[in-house]
């Protein structure tokens, strides 16, 4: 009996389907001693520490656990379920862990880079482990703000390590205790294969295996992700389609454009090696996600067959359903993510919530990120940002954050702000980028998605100047979007601007123009690291 210790804070549907794919069967631990009954168990930790610790402790799982633990029975832990093994953490301060591993586990300091850490990065092995030998080249998928180093007192615990600025811990074992800092069940073959080893609880070595599985010493090194996006919308016959726009217009001779249909194509972008696939939901604002069962469905069918992550964005916020009943964006994002969504994003609503941010001078918990983010993380939240360039002959003429630009404007003018738009971009806000990013930062976000309304379908390659001023503004990873047009771009992008994390393109991907291995090929020629 394979069991899941699923302690009902987030979304281990992930894990299900990867368990699934591999043919295993899952039992659900719905009770203490179901812990002791079980022949392995998978501990999917998701959340935050804190309330993964005191949602065990309610459910009375924690001396089951550490008994089960201490008999050294299979264990994977994954993400919190590896920190929870340490004695605390420092993202709930006085919290107990489990106390397997001596150590505390630490906040991500890494300098100059993001955090949280996200995205396709290497292991490092200590010792031999046929568990996870992988190609030296092979990267595994990282979200997370917090890690736990490598001290005198846990060494023996420790089977891999990963470089972020510093190396932390990514994987542990003693015996049949395994666990990861990194998501098999979202790292595609490589992490299938992980999972399926300890699944079939293939882990002694011969003299043989030993040599093969042998450690390799070299630096890790976090890849830039490349993300392919889906925006989809119900066609003129109601049909749910890819579509895709130039400037944010979808529409050619009157018709919707059709490029696909959504599992199909995200499946052909997984097969194709994209970092991580996102669907926009372009339509959402104009009704709710909850009524919108199709999208539901396609991310249903889609987590089921693509093991890397999924994002959504469309129509996540509040809203009163036609009977009266009133759902709160917390619970539109729980049914996202309830269907298979490992981050959901935030267009027009992160918009209205940093405007009453900058009205009101605080936070008060009130708004989507940030009732969002307490649930499932700041990792699971994204800002999807729609600016539109404005044109001044000089910065005194407005307010906001202004740069002299390359691309004068139509009267020859020479600065421009970038202005917030909210409902796919048909209506401007007097907010911009830099005042968004940073409150939606404050406020709990993960990462942004920077599109653009002048570049979107172009094919002219991305707006850097708008996204060096966004990149300078926060911490958080930040993903550059619109007017991808040819392999180039990409460098050209990761080149100018290298403390971006990741690009996003549609319109090349779906019309066959470049594949995605094309991207990744000229990224490699030019010595930027990729999955
Ligand atoms: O406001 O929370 O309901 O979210 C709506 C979401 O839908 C937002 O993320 C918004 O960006 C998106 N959206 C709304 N209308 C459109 C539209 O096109 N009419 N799509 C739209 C935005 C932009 C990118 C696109 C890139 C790359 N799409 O996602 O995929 O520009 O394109 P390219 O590589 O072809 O240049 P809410």
């Amino acid at each position: 009996m394979i069991a899941l210790l699923d302690y009902g804070a987030g979304n281990v549907r992930s894990v299900r389907n990867a368990v699934a794919q591999l043919g295993c069967q899952l039992t659900d631990i719905t009770a203490p001693e179901d812990i002791l009954r079980a022949e392995r168990i998978i501990f999917p930790g998701v959340g935050a520490f804190g309330s993964a610790m005191a949602r065990l402790q309610q459910l009375g799982y924690i001396e089951p656990l550490r008994e089960y633990l201490a008999a050294d029975r299979p264990f994977l832990g994954i993400c919190i379920g590896l920190q929870s093994l340490f004695e605390g953490s420092d993202e709930a301060p006085g919290v107990a862990g489990l106390g397997i591993i001596p150590g505390q586990v630490r906040r991500l300091d890494p300098h100059s880079l993001s955090v949280p850490h996200m995205g396709w990065n290497g292991i490092r092995l200590t010792r031999t482990s046929r568990w996870l030998a992988t190609e030296k080249s092979a990267k595994l998928y990282f979200v997370h703000s917090y890690a736990a180093r490598r001290t005198a007192s846990n060494c023996d615990w420790v089977l891999a390590e990963t470089d972020y600025g510093q190396p932390f811990i990514s994987a542990v074992q003693r015996g049949q205790v395994r666990a990861v800092q990194f998501h098999p069940e979202k790292s595609g073959a490589v992490g299938l294969e992980i999972l399926r080893r300890f699944l079939t609880g293939r882990g002694q070595m011969t003299r043989r295996d030993q040599m093969i599985y042998a450690p390799v010493a070299s630096a890790t090194h976090l890849a830039k992700r490349i993300i392919a996006c889906l925006d989809v919308r119900n066609n003129d016959q109601g049909d749910l389609v890819v579509t895709k726009g130039d400037q944010y217009d979808v529409r050619e001779a009157g018709e919707v454009r059709n490029l696909g249909k959504p599992i199909e194509l995200a499946r052909r972008y997984y097969e194709e090696g994209a970092d991580e696939i996102t669907f926009l939901n372009i339509t959402a604002f104009r009704d709710s996600p909850l009524a919108d069962q199709p999208m539901l469905e396609v991310l249903r069918r889609t987590s089921e067959q693509v093991f890397v992550p999924l994002t959504i964005g469309g129509g996540i916020r509040a809203f009163t359903d036609q009977d009266g009943r009133f759902y709160s964006a917390l619970e539109v994002a729980a049914e996202y993510f309830r269907s298979g969504a490992d981050k959901i994003s935030i267009g027009s609503d992160a918009v209205y919530a940093a405007e009453e941010y900058l009205n009101r001078g605080n936070k008060d918990g009130s708004s989507a990120i940030e009732q969002i983010a307490a649930v499932y993380g700041n990792q699971a939240v994204v800002i999807s940002i729609d600016p539109r360039r404005v044109y001044v002959a000089s910065p005194d003429e407005t307010t906001h954050t202004c740069i002299p630009t390359t691309e004068p404007g139509p009267n020859g003018e020479t600065y421009c702000w970038f202005q917030c738009t909210v409902r796919g971009g048909r209506e401007g806000r007097d907010l911009d980028v830099v005042q968004l990013a940073r409150v939606c930062e404050e406020l709990g976000a993960g990462e942004l998605l920077i599109n653009s309304i002048d570049r979107d379908g172009s094919k002219q390659g991305f707006d850097l100047e708008l996204i060096a001023l966004i990149r300078d503004a926060v911490t958080i990873p930040v993903i550059a979007s619109s007017g991808a047009g040819c392999p180039a771009h990409f460098t050209q992008l990761f080149t100018a601007i290298n403390t971006v994390e990741a690009a996003l393109a549609a319109g090349i991907f779906h019309r066959h123009e470049v594949p995605i291995a094309a991207v990744k090929t000229e990224l490699r020629h030019c010595g930027i690291e990729t999955r």
